[in-house]
């Protein structure tokens, strides 16, 4: 008999299609990972050097407004440009090149320096929901746009260039690689099966119950099966709805309130403002239905066994497969105890 959870095996993502290699012998003895609190000092609620808080110059001498909620403006150093003319270069199929317009901008969730998702009142984690659905609507009507990534790099170890909390979006022409494989995948199963992935993904979650993180009326987090981060987690919407724009008023409240517990367990897991990669992936804004698309988010954070421990993707993870030890079981307990 195979101990799936002693045992090294590989597992299979089902939205990218690609596999995890999962070796949970190497954590087979009991977990005593060492706790090391964040010794930052706590950040002031207003920061006269920030370049987001209300009230301070940005670069290239803008003021930001003296906001009192959220607050969203163009990204100063955007990576795409809407006036980009639409070109296609391509040699002998080898030298492939393709113009990409779009637009970025940057979404202050709070005028509160020091605050995060998991510190923040729900009444103001809804309006950054709000914001997100009107930015998504907006830009996605532009004519250049197909698709519009929301994402947040928390924390100095993702990149962020600041702790102010803030997200990105940057809305492009073309379909990002991870969505295309998404997108590919979702459509599959809808024409071979008939039914949607992730509706039915979501139904044996709360079934089985042993990777579920948090859940309420509206929202579901699981470590998924398929986690190759040690601690990833998807929050994916109860209800079968292609994007954020199909939720109910009650759902985005239930938006807000998942990300908030879901943020708060991972800031409690290891005492430390936890750093991660978020984002959404939706249906792209190309003006078609794509009903095999269902709303969900990504949490990708790197910390492995302690505030200062991560995990990289390395050797064999960037040569053959990305490998863990935790079994997405065992990280879904974790979260759930703390
Ligand atoms: P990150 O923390 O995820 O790097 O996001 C901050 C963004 O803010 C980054 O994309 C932009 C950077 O280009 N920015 C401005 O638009 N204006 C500024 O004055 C500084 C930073
Ligand atoms: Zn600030």
């Amino acid at each position: 008999m195979f101990d799936w959870k002693q045992e090294p095996h590989r597992r299979y993502n089902p939205l990218t299609r690609k596999w995890v290699l999962v070796s949970p012998q190497r954590t087979a003895r009991p977990w005593q990972g060492q706790i090391e609190p964040d010794d930052a000092a706590r950040a002031a609620e207003y920061d006269p050097e920030c370049y987001l808080c209300p009230g301070n110059a940005r670069a290239g001498g803008v003021s930001n407004p003296n906001y009192t909620a959220t607050f969203v403006f163009d990204n100063d150093f955007a990576t795409l440009q809407a006036g980009t003319a639409l070109d296609r270069f391509e040699q002998d199929g080898l030298l492939i090149a393709e113009t990409e317009p779009g637009i970025c901008r940057v979404v202050c969730f709070s005028p509160r320096h020091d605050l995060t998702i998991a510190g923040m009142e729900l009444a103001d984690l809804r309006r950054v929901v709000d914001t997100w659905v009107e930015q998504w609507g907006e830009l996605g009507r532009h004519p250049v746009i197909n698709y519009v990534q929301i994402f947040e790099n928390r924390g100095a170890m993702m990149g962020a260039s600041n702790p102010h909390p803030h997200c990105q979006i940057w809305a492009g022409h073309s379909l990002p690689n991870e969505v295309a494989l998404e997108q590919a995948s979702q459509k599959a199963w809808r024409e071979e099966r008939g039914r949607c992935l992730l509706c039915e993904y979501a139904k044996l979650e709360r079934a089985a119950g042993s990777r579920v993180v948090e859940q309420n009326e509206s929202f579901l987090t699981v470590v998924p099966f398929w986690a190759v981060w040690p601690f990833e987690t998807l929050v994916i919407a109860r209800r079968h709805m292609a994007a954020i724009d199909g939720l109910t008023s009650a759902e985005r409240d239930g938006l807000a309130d998942i990300l908030k517990r879901t943020a708060a367990r991972y800031d409690r897991l290891f005492q430390v403002s936890f750093p991660y990669s978020f984002g959404f992936h939706q249906r792209p804004s190309d003006g078609e239905g794509h009903d095999e698309w269902h709303l969900h988010a990504h949490f990708y954070p790197p910390l492995l066994r302690s505030a200062k421990v991560r995990k990289f993707l390395v050797g064999y993870e960037m040569l053959a497969t990305p490998q863990r030890d935790l079994t997405p079981e065992a990280a879904a307990e974790r979260l759930r105890g703390v």
